[in-house]
């Protein structure tokens, strides 16, 4: 391949002038041994080519991690790589004082944070943050790092304390079986894709070692309970349950062997988080008797027989809705399983209870056939989130150390990655948004932040620019209007959805942003947004509904009625009615992407007074197959800039796309596909990489100084050496001011005390990670006389 470029003339390779495809030959011509660069700093020149091309060779001898500057890149194996996870490796990452000399893993990051709990960085929490597109890795990630940290902060436990922390570290470990079994799913991208986000702190006490965790979960897409999309399905635990159910189970849940349910789709495939023998073990240890996890497996079952109940369409509009011939006997089922009532239950599902005048008089009003199935839906949706969400409670329950006993917490953020399927809805825009804020806190802490702050001290530095995300997160959720404000309006006007209305006013209120457009092609209402891994078109139809989420009071009321005693505690009587918009309720709605958006408000809150560190996972193929870096090339050029698009399976010859591109370049244009001749160029990993500015990321890296501590910090904590000076009070920011003090302006240092200061940053600089190149090659930047900030 190496030959086959350098022999030809740039015109006539099939990326045509393309200064991407200059820079890759100029990479190819020199000597690096690619596969031996550790960290994409050191990649001369730094380009999305040569850095592409590095990764690339590295993954092609099973080399997974590359550092990138403040980054690790975590390429997804697709195979079992357990000699990288073993415990032992654990220990020597923990146990090795000089951090860079051994190669880039997540346990360097890992235990880069371990030791920052104690160093003098500010502030002292810790926050792992794990992102990438769906099926990239990150939850394996932050399951390897709970292993992690449950082995070497065990190392330092007394005899004594051992045994406790040991069960403690037991149990934060079962939380992710058990919560993955109810919350994770296989789709169209990861056949173990979480469905949920997640927050899990690990709380540690003076001595470093874990006395207890606290999750917090993230909107958990729960209309999968009664909707799988095409080759998708539904919760693990569904699947566990039936098919690891005994028999004697199986007689108790109504689960008989080879019993077909509409909401099982694609029982026959058969996974690895199929196994239900796990699940139990986790919940039995984190608390969770065999009694209540038989209430809990018989609820779930009722859900399932739940789904089976289809209703045929009633004569006219008077009379209620039959259950299908077929469907008589799910109902008797799930009654039984839920212990509700079965009259009750079949009079729910197809009679609306209005209650209106003065009298507050009772209307009932028999319910059209989609209704009828509405409300099934619904009542399986709201049961399974609540048993969920009792579950989190539970886990938190069992995990969680009193505040006493902990002072410092690392914590790891596992959410769904970015997603784009053929259908996307308000599940998509909300997964899709979360990625979003992350990546704007990659930007505001790292890319701008850390620049402004060096032309703030007057450092010398030449702005490097980035992909700011800002538009498109103003165009999703930024005030007065936006995508997200648009549609609560719908909702709070409470009128039948318009998705067409919608779909207008969006265009001609938000049409100035440039992250909008529309698929003018499509026959479903829709609109793109450009998100900064890649244009996904949304669906209209149905939004507005998801986002009421209604609950229809007299389904918690049903529930409510039941003898379930797990039930009872999740439907209690005396709760207050939830989101009711048939106008009964006085309460103000509040939607799901309200509900959402604050919640991610608050976890940025805490992502910001904690000092991240990042982890960008990448697929290297879509397929998730083992040892294949994505090589499918679909390169078109188009003037002077070149456009990439990857069709969903490359096609072997020549072909045409009508394209649709979004203002301002126009409305669409014919392009065309010429597969490479010998030649593989990675695309799809170059998005990925692109996507979260990895080459923006590694300039800023290799030019910039790779940690920040406030002056005031580092007089504090290394006193000794400015005996003259009493330390100053502790400043309430973290970044030094520019603006020098009368204390500090005029202090200068003695030879000796410069000696012994040189000597001590070098051992500190020593301990940082390989990209404090910069400090460690020019100590004296650190000596120099600087302001204090007070
Ligand atoms: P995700 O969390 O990033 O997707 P996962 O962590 O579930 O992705 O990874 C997807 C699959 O890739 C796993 O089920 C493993 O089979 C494989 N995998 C990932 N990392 C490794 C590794 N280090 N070694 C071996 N196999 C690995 V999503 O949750 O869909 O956004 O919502
Ligand atoms: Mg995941």
């Amino acid at each position: 391949m190496l030959q086959q470029v350098n022999g030809q003339e740039t015109s006539s390779l099939p990326y045509g002038n393309d200064p991407l495809s200059k820079d890759l030959q100029v990479f190819l011509g020199s000597d690096f041994q690619l596969a031996e660069l550790d960290d994409l700093t050191k990649v001369n020149p730094v380009t999305p080519a040569t850095v592409l091309k590095c990764l690339q060779e590295r993954y092609q001898v099973d080399v997974f991690y590359t550092n990138a500057g403040c980054t690790l890149v975590a390429l997804n194996p697709f195979k079992p790589v357990p000699y990288l996870y073993c415990p032992e490796l654990m220990r020597d990452y923990h146990t090795t004082p000089q951090l860079q000399k051994l190669k880039p893993h997540i346990f360097t990051v890992g235990e880069q944070s371990y030791r920052n709990v104690k160093s003098l960085l500010e502030p002292v929490d810790q926050s792992i943050i794990v992102s990438g597109e769906s099926g990239a890795g990150k939850t394996w990630t932050s399951r390897c790092l709970m292993k992690f940290y449950a082995t070497v902060a065990n190392s330092s436990a007394s005899q004594e304390t051992h045994k406790t922390v040991e069960r403690i570290e037991k149990r934060v470990l079962d939380s992710n079986p058990v919560m993955e079994a109810f919350g994770n799913a296989c789709t169209l991208r990861n056949s173990n894709s979480s469905r949920f986000g997640k927050y899990i702190q690990l709380q540690l006490n003076r001595a470093q070692q874990m006395t207890g965790a606290s999750v917090q979960t993230y909107l958990l897409e729960k209309t999968r309970v009664a909707y799988q999309a095409p080759l998708e399905r539904n919760f693990h635990i569904f699947y566990q349950i039936t098919k690891g159910a005994s028999s004697s189970e199986r007689l108790e849940w109504h689960l008989p062997e080879g019993a077909t349910f509409h909401w099982l789709p694609n029982s026959e495939r058969t996974l690895e988080e199929d196994c239900f023998e796990v699940t139990k073990d986790a919940m039995l240890h984190l608390g969770i008797d065999h009694s209540t996890q038989n209430n809990i497996f018989k609820i779930l079952s009722g859900l399932l027989h739940l789904g089976n109940i289809h209703f045929d369409d009633s004569e006219d509009e008077s009379q209620v809705c039959q259950p299908q011939e077929d469907a008589k006997c799910f109902v008797t089922t799930t009654a039984s399983l839920l212990r509700i009532p079965k009259e009750e239950l079949l009079e729910t599902l197809r009679v609306r209870t209005i209650t209106a005048g003065k009298q507050q008089q009772v209307f009932r009003k028999p319910c059209c056939r989609a209704d009828c199935e509405t409300r099934r839906d619904c009542l399986a949706k709201v049961t399974y989130a609540r048993l969920f969400d009792w579950l989190v409670s539970v886990i938190n329950g069992s995990i969680c150390a009193e505040p006493s006993t902990w002072t410092t917490f690392i914590g790891l953020l596992d959410v769904y990655g970015f997603e784009c399927f053929p259908n996307n809805n308000l599940e998509q825009l909300c997964i899709n948004y979360a990625n979003e804020k992350l990546q704007q806190h990659f930007v505001a802490h790292y890319l701008r932040a850390q620049q402004e702050e060096y032309a703030a001290e007057g450092l010398e530095w030449s702005f490097i620019s980035y992909q700011d995300n800002q538009s498109c997160l103003d165009l999703i959720e930024g005030s007065p209007v936006s995508i997200f404000s648009l549609i609560n309006e719908e909702c709070r006007l409470n009128r039948p959805s318009n998705a067409t209305q919608l779909q207008t006013r969006i265009e001609s209120t938000l049409s100035s942003n440039a992250s909008l457009s529309r698929n003018k092609f499509s026959k479903d209402t829709n609109f793109i947004i450009a998100h900064y891994a890649g244009p996904v078109q949304y669906q209209i139809e149905g939004m507005v509904e998801k986002n009421k989420d209604p609950v229809p009071p007299e389904l918690t009321r049903l529930l409510q009625h039941s003898q379930d005693s797990l039930l009872q505690k999740l439907f209690p009587s005396q709760e207050k009615e939830p989101n009711d918009l048939s106008g009964q309720s006085r309460a103000p709605v509040v939607t799901v992407v309200s509900k959402f958006k604050s919640s991610l408000e608050q976890l940025m809150q805490v992502l910001h007074s904690t000092t991240p560190h990042y982890i960008r996972c990448i697929k290297p193929n879509s397929h998730g197959h083992a040892q294949r870096f994505q090589a499918e090339e679909v390169i078109v050029t188009m003037g002077t800039s070149s456009l990439f698009f990857l069709p969903p399976s490359p096609p072997p010859s020549p072909s045409f796309f009508l394209f649709f591109l979004p203002p301002p370049l126009s409305s669409f244009s014919l392009l065309i596909f010429i597969p490479p001749p010998n030649l593989t160029y990675p695309l799809q990993v170059l998005s990925q990489l692109e996507a979260c500015g990895i080459v923006e990321t590694v300039h800023i890296s290799a030019a910039g100084f790779p940690i920040r501590v406030s002056f005031q910090s580092f007089l504090e904590r290394y006193d000794l050496l400015r005996k003259s000076h009493p330390p100053q009070p502790r400043p309430s920011s973290r970044l030094p001011s520019s603006s020098p003090t009368k204390e500090h302006s005029g202090q200068q240092a003695t030879p000796e005390k410069d000696t012994v200061l040189h000597a001590l940053i070098r051992d500190i600089l020593l301990t940082l990670p390989p990209t404090a190149a910069t400090v460690r090659d020019h100590p004296e930047a650190m000596l120099a006389p600087r302001p204090v900030h007070c």
